[in-house]
């Protein structure tokens, strides 16, 4: 590592996409920079899920890094959905290329960050006591990083191994000739599961919320389409990054009732083929009008019942009491099909009741099933998880940790009221997770280097978002999801899947393209809605 001065000028939390996008686009503008990780090496999510089926659901040509044509150049994707491995490599790729590693310190986690007045200085604390001081500071913490553990009875009697999915052990697990359980049937629990049933003697599936999934039809790339990809990889990104999600799926530009039935019909069965979730895009509406929205889920529902052989079990696999797209699709290989071995075994929560976790298995008001393997694909405290793990005090003792007790507030998720020159990429109130999230690290890390640039040309010491425009825009937030059905589902978008968490959908939903304009606008009017040096007016003047 290259020695660290005091005070930095930025330092970031987390090493994952954006943490090392983040050291190299600062450190290349002339700023003394240092990301502080967790883990042992670069990568975020991809360095610590290694669960077997982990995949990427968006198109590993779209997730990649865009602002470089050397790194998209010297770099080939195998397949259409990327494997975990694949992504790590091209994380550690970039990594190398960019050669980041020496502004990283690695095993360092964050406990609490705190902000001076009198200085103007963020100080952070590791959990081994160390500490920095950095006159900015930017989470790049990532929106899918804490576990969540349910709260099962008996759970802590079970006697066999259990894990969460994200942790996984590094040394991967040998399963045959075991029972395995699976709880959870989210990305996670369809990724994994038609594997686990591969080795597993036998395998239970403990499922809540059945999952709408798509067929991810995954297969290595033809080498015309990279080369393609290579040629064209600016105007194509450009593309993305004016889409509503910041990835190239095939948008569908007329509502419902404008698309004659039959043509309807056709059209989503040429989407499914296809794969991907290009199916749930077949109808401009899909998200905002019930009728389009039950079009789609009853073409998802006779598929569910074609593909899988027992029609007790396909009704039990039939999502119920939420609109189709309002939790995340799942991107699946074999999903469906693998409930018609002969070794899987389905535990549907809606009509038989888990009563316990057992020293040897599962109790369910209908039976005993008996278990050596519990893993736990429950999913994450997501978007807020990480922030609110470290403890962050601003200004006049704001501390997140009570700012957020009824929900996250942002300004463009990015700047935070009472939190000076603190930047959050990707935070609650941004696309964030309705994006192709690397497209949105990077138009966060490109409008944070913007700010810096500007603060620094200016003479400016702090810039904070202005309580104001952070209520506006979150007021703007919640209209905009308000039109959609996307509050009728309990989904992590909107904290409904963590006891006790508030529950506010946390995403921006207005699109990646309108985002990125209003994001643009805001700096080109000279940072408005951001105070400046106290200053009350968009140029703290
Ligand atoms: P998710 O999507 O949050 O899925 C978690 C699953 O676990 C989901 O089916 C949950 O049901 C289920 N769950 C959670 N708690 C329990 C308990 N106590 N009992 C039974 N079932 C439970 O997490 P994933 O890891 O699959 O995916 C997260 C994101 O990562 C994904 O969307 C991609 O963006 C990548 P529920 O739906 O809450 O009823």
């Amino acid at each position: 590592m290259t020695e660290t001065q005091n005070p930095l000028d930025v330092l970031i939390v987390g090493a994952g996409f954006a943490g090392v996008y983040g050291v190299h686009k600062f450190r290349s503008m002339g700023f003394n920079v240092l990301a502080v990780e967790a883990g042992e090496n670069v990568g975020g999510t991809w360095y610590w899920n290694r669960y077997p089926g982990l995949r990427c659901d968006v198109d590993s040509l779209e997730y990649c890094f865009g602002f470089s044509e050397e790194l998209q150049r010297d770099w080939t994707w195998t397949e259409r959905y990327a494997r975990q491995e694949e992504i790590e490599r091209y994380i550690n790729y970039a990594a190398d290329r960019l050669d980041v590693r020496k502004d990283i310190r690695f095993n360092a986690r964050v406990a609490s960050t705190a902000f001076d007045e009198a200085s103007a200085l963020w100080t952070v604390t590791l959990e081994n006591g160390d500490s920095y001081q950095s006159r900015f500071i930017v989470m790049a913490t990532g929106c899918l990083t804490v576990p969540k553990t349910p709260d099962i009875a008996g759970i802590g009697d079970f006697k066999g191994e259990l894990f969460h999915s994200v942790r996984w052990p590094r040394q991967s697990p040998d399963l045959s000739g075991k029972n395995v359980a699976v709880i959870g049937t989210g990305s996670t629990g369809v990724q994994m599961i038609p594997l686990l049933a591969q080795q597993a003697k036998n395998l239970v599936v403990v499922q809540r919320t059945p999952a709408y999934c798509v067929p991810a039809r995954n297969g290595p790339w033809p080498q015309e389409r990279v080369e393609y990809w290579r040629e064209n990889f600016t105007q194509l990104r450009d593309m993305a990054k004016n889409s509503r999600a910041g990835v190239l799926h095939e948008y569908g530009i007329l509502p419902l009732h404008a698309i004659r039935a039959e043509d309807r019909e056709a059209d989503l069965e040429r989407r499914w083929l296809k794969g991907g979730p290009n199916v749930t895009y077949a109808f401009n509406d899909v998200v905002t009008n019930k009728a389009a929205n039950e079009v789609v889920a009853e073409f998802f529902h006779r598929k569910i019942r074609s593909a899988v052989t027992d029609p007790a079990t396909a009704e039990k696999l039939i999502p119920s009491g939420f609109p189709i797209a309002t939790k995340r699709m799942c991107v699946g290989t074999d999903y469906y099909e693998t409930y018609n071995r002969d070794n899987v075994q389905l535990i549907d929560l809606r009509t038989e009741k888990l009563e316990q976790i057992e020293a040897h298995g599962i109790r369910t008001t209908d039976g005993f099933y008996p278990v050596d393997v519990i893993i736990l694909a429950t999913g994450y405290d997501a978007m807020t998880g990480a922030l609110l793990a470290i403890d962050i005090q601003g200004r006049d003792g704001h501390r997140l940790r009570e700012d957020w007790s009824h929900g996250p507030e942002s300004y463009i998720g990015m700047g935070i009221s009472g939190y000076p020159n603190m930047f959050v990429v990707t935070g609650p109130g941004s696309p964030s997770v309705f994006s192709n999230v690397v497209v949105s690290i990077e138009h966060d890390i490109e409008w944070i280097a913007d700010c810096l640039a500007y603060m620094r040309e200016h003479g400016k010491q702090t810039i904070e978002a202005d309580p104001a425009a952070q209520d506006r825009w979150m007021d703007h937030v919640d209209e905009v999801a308000g039109r959609t059905l996307l509050n009728e589902a309990a989904s992590w978008y909107r904290g409904a899947n963590v006891a006790g968490k508030p529950q506010r959908f946390m995403p921006y939903v207005g699109g990646v393209n309108t985002y990125r304009d209003t994001c643009r606008q805001i700096a080109a009017n000279g940072y408005e809605g951001f105070n400046i040096d106290g200053g009350s007016d968009a140029r703290g003047e």
